[in-house]
């Protein structure tokens, strides 16, 4: 509760910032996109975890309030930083955000920001997208704008072809706990295999892995066509300044 109320006014106050993952080609290895990632310094608690204080804002019913928040930065940072037009934004989004009134307000937001809703990537897990039918309305009605709808740590909930082919959804991102379980091992090749031909069969052809942690990984999934990667080993979150910045001479 006492967190709750510290992030209360962590929001309030405007103090949720962002970092950013590159995603990368796996071909080229050239950036496509970034994930936009809420970040939480307290000066008491220090930094807190999403991992905790997501759920927190959830329970608290703050994630609306910290999903804009984190948008509106993002936004204002890939015009701040001149990120190139061909480089997607994808923004995480709690299934408690999915009311009748969600479409409106993120391409309103999109809207006042300048930027072409087709560079957004909206990142949903399979288990939220299917808890709510009345969502997958919101989903659509932001698809036909040309924000695309990713499945979030696909393959660690329930993933069937028949689920796949029933949810608004454009593109998946591979579970890192799918592609280690424990080894640092090369990518498990038919596991990977396997999810790339449950997404074809549902018409999905951008699939992103997660958890790309070493050249090797990047090599065997690029082998494999997988198209997209992710992971410390490609580049770790970080503030706008270092991960949006253009390339420039190093002092
Ligand atoms: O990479 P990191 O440890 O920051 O993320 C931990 C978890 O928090 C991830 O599952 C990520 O999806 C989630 N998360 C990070 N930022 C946001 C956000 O802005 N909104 C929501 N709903 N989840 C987020
Ligand atoms: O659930 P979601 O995919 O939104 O979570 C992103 C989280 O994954 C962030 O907490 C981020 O820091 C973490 N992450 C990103 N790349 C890697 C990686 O290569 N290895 C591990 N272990 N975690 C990663
Ligand atoms: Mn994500
Ligand atoms: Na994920």
């Amino acid at each position: 509760v006492d967190l709750e109320r510290d992030l209360r006014r962590a929001v309030e106050a405007d103090r949720i910032t962002v970092h950013y993952q590159p995603v990368h080609d796996l071909t080229d290895g050239a950036v496509v996109g970034y994930e936009a990632l809420a970040r939480w310094s307290d000066p008491d608690r220090g930094h807190v975890s999403p991992a905790e204080f997501i759920p927190a804002a959830e329970r608290a019913g703050l994630i609306d309030d910290l999903g804009m928040t984190v948008l509106r930065q993002a936004l204002a940072d890939l015009r701040r930083y001149g990120v190139p037009r061909d480089r997607w934004l994808s923004i995480n989004v709690s299934p408690l955000q999915l009311d009748d009134d969600f479409a409106r307000r993120l391409l309103v937001t999109v809207d006042r920001a300048g930027i072409p809703a087709d560079r957004l990537r909206v990142e949903i897990t399979e288990s939220a997208m299917l808890r709510s039918t009345s969502g997958y309305t919101q989903l659509d009605e932001i698809r036909r704008r040309g924000v695309r709808v990713l499945v979030d740590d696909f393959g660690t909930g329930y993933s069937s072809l028949a689920s796949l082919r029933r949810l608004p959804v454009d593109g998946i991102k591979i579970a890192r706990e799918l592609l280690h379980d424990g080894a640092p091992a090369p990518a498990d090749t038919t596991v990977v295999r396997a999810v790339r031909l449950l997404a074809a069969g549902a018409g999905i052809t951008e699939i992103i892995a997660e958890g790309v942690e070493n050249a090797a990984e990047a090599r065997t999934l690029a082998a494999l066509g997988v198209p997209y990667g992710q992971g410390f080993h490609l580049g770790r979150p970080a503030p706008a300044a270092r991960a949006l910045r253009p390339p420039g001479p190093t002092p």
